[in-house]
């Protein structure tokens, strides 16, 4: 498997940030589910940074791309990106506050009353979240319908010369998500729609809430979604921020039908004795990972913070988190 050390510092240190903050959230409520936004972190700043149209100041601009977290259980992934780019909240009214979406008193009060994080995304609470998901397969299927929207609205409004409306619809989703029933007929209404504005990614981590998915699953998604009339494509590694780009373009340059891209990830990618395991699920880590049974966390895969370079000390627009002194994103995890 290849390692995140060959992606450039500041990616990686804007990687390693999106992980922390999330395994400290989940330490901090002692509940959550820490392993996936550690194993997805790559993906989704790949996505954010490279790809998605999206403006942090108007995040309901109509003709955003879309990104839907069907895995609702792995919010604090979106929570942290929400944070790290600084975007600004609307109210249910859609009307502007001029303050973050999500701000790092909502991170440190993860699944608290009140907190615009709480355990499960909720569309109109935290600005930024595009559907409520939480039950399995929930996010996946009402993102065919937002893609049947968008085109819908090109439609029926866009002009020769004058393109109102071509957005894209991303869609996460674990193995929980393609169990689902209802993931089965909504991808095969986007394959018959043809609606090559829809992506969805699939976290190939073979780890679900009970062990190994072996235990319940064993068909060939890939020949699955093919059979649906999907474009679909692989990732051998989620560090492999290259790759990653790479088939997100092919996404955006097949125009005939969806596009499913399976990602292999390492659920808990990082901590010593949880990665790859269930427990890494839906259980906090332990207040340190050091304390993890082990003496020390493995550093081949984390760089620690005291090996930071001078450029990702100075890092731009991650650097509101990491200097807070409140918070343990980059500090934690010092060996
Ligand atoms: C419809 C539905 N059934 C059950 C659950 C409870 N549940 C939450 S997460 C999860 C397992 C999801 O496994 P996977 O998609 O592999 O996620 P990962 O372990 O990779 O984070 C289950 C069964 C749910 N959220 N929704």
């Amino acid at each position: 498997m290849s390692s995140q050390v060959e992606a450039a510092p500041i990616d990686r240190l804007s990687i390693n940030t999106i992980r922390t903050l999330s395994m400290d959230a989940v330490q901090a409520a002692n509940s959550g589910h820490p392993g996936t936004p550690m194993a997805l972190a790559p993906l989704v700043y790949c996505l954010w940074q490279r790809l998605l149209r999206f403006d942090p100041e108007n995040p309901i601009w109509m003709n955003r791309d879309r990104f839907v977290l069907s895995a609702g259980h792995a919010s604090m992934l979106l929570y942290s990106m929400l944070h790290l780019i600084g975007v600004k909240a609307v109210n249910a009214k859609y009307e502007r506050l001029g303050e973050l979406s999500v701000k790092l008193d909502d991170i440190e009060h993860f699944r608290q009353l009140n907190s615009k994080c709480p355990g499960h995304p909720e569309y109109r609470w935290t600005s930024g979240v595009e559907v409520t998901s939480g039950p399995l397969g929930q996010g996946v299927a009402t993102s065919v319908g937002m893609a049947l929207a968008g085109r819908w609205l090109a439609a029926h409004f866009n002009r020769p010369g004058f393109e109102m409306f071509h957005y894209d619809v991303y869609a996460l989703g674990g193995d929980g998500c393609l169990m689902e029933g209802i993931s089965s007929e909504a991808a095969s209404l986007a394959g018959h729609l043809k609606l090559s504005n829809l992506c969805w990614i699939y976290d190939n981590n073979r780890i679900s809430i009970e062990g190994p998915t072996s235990l319940a699953l064993s068909e060939d998604v890939a020949t699955r979604f093919i059979a649906y009339g999907w474009n679909v494509t692989r990732v051998g590694d989620v560090n492999d921020l290259e790759m990653l780009e790479r088939a997100f373009r092919v996404f955006q340059t097949t125009h005939d039908r969806p596009t499913l891209i399976i990602v292999d990830s390492h659920i808990g990618y990082g901590a010593p004795h949880k990665q790859d395991t269930r427990e890494a699920h839906g259980e906090p880590l332990g207040e340190a990972l050091a304390s993890e049974e082990s003496p020390t966390p493995d550093t081949t895969q984390m760089p620690p913070a005291a090996n930071e370079t001078d450029e990702e000390k100075s890092h731009g627009t991650f650097s509101s988190c990491c200097t807070n002194s409140k918070c343990r994103t980059v500090g934690a995890r010092a060996v």
